[in-house]
């Protein structure tokens, strides 16, 4: 399968560095780490090591079976806009957030699979990626249910190694993400603290409200997602990756946007307040550094 991955930076990087064991993959990121994996190749460290060698590049190659898109939620309209000009016979969001899948339709012919990747990356330099937890890939159509294409992506992963699962419920499995990405995210951001403080900590009962609060705007759009599912899912996603600086924390120590709006936000006007005040709080770093 010719596959191309939108956004190399750690996820994009160990998941396209995994897929090129068995596709012939092309990464798509920002030099110099694109530059340094076209020349020396990519080394992958930690759980999964080897060196491959993807094609890489600043933009998308003229055609390939499946994009696999990994760039920030905030990202998302501009890669749909670059990968319009690719002939792809199908995309899959491997993101944060909701409605990823939504913004690149509007660009794309080619049909968008939903995706949700617990795997843990880390970007060391150029060239070198760290997995610092082998997790999952759940994927499927984006409005629930079955399709062949899903099951050829599934199959494509899997023959690579990755640990995959093709999801008849991948709307159910996005909000539950989005509860531990609401949960986990922004207290973790603003107390600049690992994912494994918040448990037993003093920010527990905000990280619980928060994903409390997602599961309930979930089922208010019909989703099947009940708060002990919720909450199970965070508490247990922060136990086991204790040791893991959060995307939107490692965002806020970089100095960069964070994917605030594609997750408290989404609930931020839904009756959730712990989820409003997460949004404000981290728009406002945002907003005084000129990054909004
Ligand atoms: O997805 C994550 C993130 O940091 O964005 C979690 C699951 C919270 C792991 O750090």
């Amino acid at each position: 399968m010719d596959v191309v991955v939108f956004g190399a930076g750690s996820l994009g990087s160990l998941v396209g560095g995994l897929l090129a064991l068995e596709h012939r993959v092309t990464l798509v990121g920002r030099d110099p780490h694109v530059r340094r994996v076209r020349e020396a190749g990519l080394r992958m460290e930690g759980a999964v090591e080897g060196i491959v060698r993807p094609a890489a590049d600043t933009a998308p190659p003229p055609r390939a079976d499946l994009a696999v898109v990994t760039v920030k939620a905030f990202d998302t309209d501009d890669a749909g806009r670059k990968l319009a000009a690719c002939d792809l016979d199908a995309a899959l969001s491997l993101q944060n957030g909701l409605g990823n899948e939504e913004t690149l339709a509007e660009h794309l012919d080619a049909p968008v699979l939903a995706g949700a990747c617990t795997y843990g990356a880390r970007l060391l330099e150029p060239g070198r990626v760290e997995c610092t937890g082998v997790g999952e890939i759940a994927l499927g159509p984006r409005e629930g249910g079955r399709s062949a294409l899903a099951d050829r992506v599934g199959t494509a992963f899997e023959r690579a190694g990755l640990v995959t699962v093709v999801a008849d419920d991948m709307p159910r499995r996005q909000w539950e993400k989005l509860a531990v990405n609401a949960g986990i995210n922004a207290p973790t951001a603003l107390a600049r603290v690992p994912n494994g403080a918040l448990p037993d900590g003093p920010a527990r009962e905000t990280m619980r409200a928060a994903a409390r609060e997602v599961a309930r705007a979930a089922r208010r759009r019909g989703v099947d997602l009940p708060d002990e599912t919720a909450l199970a899912s965070v508490e247990r996603v922060a136990g086991d990756t204790a040791r893991n600086t959060s995307s939107m924390r490692r965002d806020v120590e970089r100095g960069r946007r964070t994917e605030v709006d594609r997750i408290n936000g989404v609930v931020a006007g839904d009756d959730a307040p712990v989820n409003a005040t997460l949004a404000a709080l981290v728009r406002a770093w945002e907003r005084e550094r000129g990054l909004r």
